[in-house]
């Protein structure tokens, strides 16, 4: 048994062509993520949580991350992998994850090798790391619960993000991917690529490495390509984009007291109606609801009292009831 979701994903893992996630963390993300071209979408734990209001340590529970996932692969046919955090718990709980993501067509899961509940990669430093051997028996209960064979699962190394070093990354890397992890994710938060290259360099082909360059984003993407990578991640921008353009819409209409300098920077409400697919609805009911009755044209008025018009009838007959004024 394979879904095709699943099975995409795994393709854009494996594949020998660099492929792109884009991010998104509501329907409508994802959704104007597909329509621009991308095949993989990226389920950013902190792009969802910004999105709800509240931070990127676990303060969402992990089945309301799923139901709005389900919002999300339900609006788009392009496969979508979760950043599954540490997997919400210990193996016991990353196999249930499975399970209930495999259950809503989520086609993979990324799982990181800290403590939960974690903390976003970019804030502070010496972030404290997962035993390297529990984390390996989280990746192995993952793989042994998923029934779905395309289902895949990343396991992120982030010993360059707590400052451990290129040789406790390989280790980890490597330990991760002989406990069954269908690619490694090499995260960074330094303004240039070089440790995540150094990293490639020793890593090989040993399995699909994917990479996050929000924070050295001035490498040319041709660099990725050239060394080897299988996946770039566009982490957050989709979420960052909207807050600035929602930030200059509200500041101005809070300013302002009028819609009409911002009438020309927004999507007219037609273009929303599109992409929510309201056509489709409508050709819907032409085939599902019952013919709509055409309101009456014209009244034929004939003697005698006709008992259908009840009270205006009582005193009068038909003919002298009052239409119009006349
Ligand atoms: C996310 O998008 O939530 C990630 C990537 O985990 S990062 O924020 O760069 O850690
Ligand atoms: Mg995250």
């Amino acid at each position: 048994m394979s879904s095709p979701k699943a099975k995409a994903l795994r393709e854009l893992l494996t594949g020998k062509k660099l492929s792109f996630l884009m991010e998104a963390h509501n329907g409508l993300s994802a959704k104007i993520a597909e329509e621009a071209g991308f095949q993989g979408l990226w389920g950013s734990g902190l792009s969802i949580s910004a999105s709800m209001g509240v931070r990127d340590n676990n303060e969402m529970s992990w089945t309301q991350v799923l139901d709005l996932l389900e919002f999300m692969t339900d609006a788009v046919k392009i496969p979508l992998l979760l950043d599954g955090d540490t997997g919400y718990g210990n193996f016991n709980n990353m196999r249930r994850l499975v399970q209930k993501m495999e259950a809503r067509d989520i086609a993979g899961v990324c799982i990181e090798d800290k403590l939960f509940p974690k903390t976003n990669s970019f804030i502070g430093d010496n972030q404290p790391l997962a035993d390297m051997d529990e984390f390996c028996g989280k990746i192995k209960a993952g793989k042994d619960a998923q029934t779905d064979d395309s289902f895949s699962i990343v396991a992120r190394v982030e010993a360059l993000i707590a400052g451990w070093g290129l040789a406790e990354a390989l280790k980890r890397g490597e330990a991760y991917r002989r406990a069954g992890a269908d690619a490694i994710l090499i995260h960074s938060k330094l303004s240039k690529a070089d440790e995540i290259l150094a990293f490639k360099k020793e890593w090989g082909d040993r399995c699909p490495v994917v990479i996050v360059p929000t924070k050295y984003y001035s490498t040319p993407t041709e660099v990725f390509r050239k060394a080897g990578f299988n996946v770039v991640i566009w982490a957050n921008h989709l979420m960052r984009t909207s807050m600035t353009a929602m930030q200059q819409t509200a500041q101005q209409l809070m300013k302002e007291e009028s819609l009409i300098n911002v009438e020309d920077r927004v999507v007219g409400v037609n273009e929303v109606f599109r992409i929510q697919g309201a056509k489709e609805l409508e050709e819907a009911e032409k085939r599902y609801l019952p013919a709509k009755q055409e309101a009456p044209q014209a009244l034929i008025l004939a003697a005698g009292r006709g008992k259908e018009l009840g009270v205006l009838t009582e005193d009068r007959p038909k003919a002298m009831v009052e239409i119009a004024g006349k």
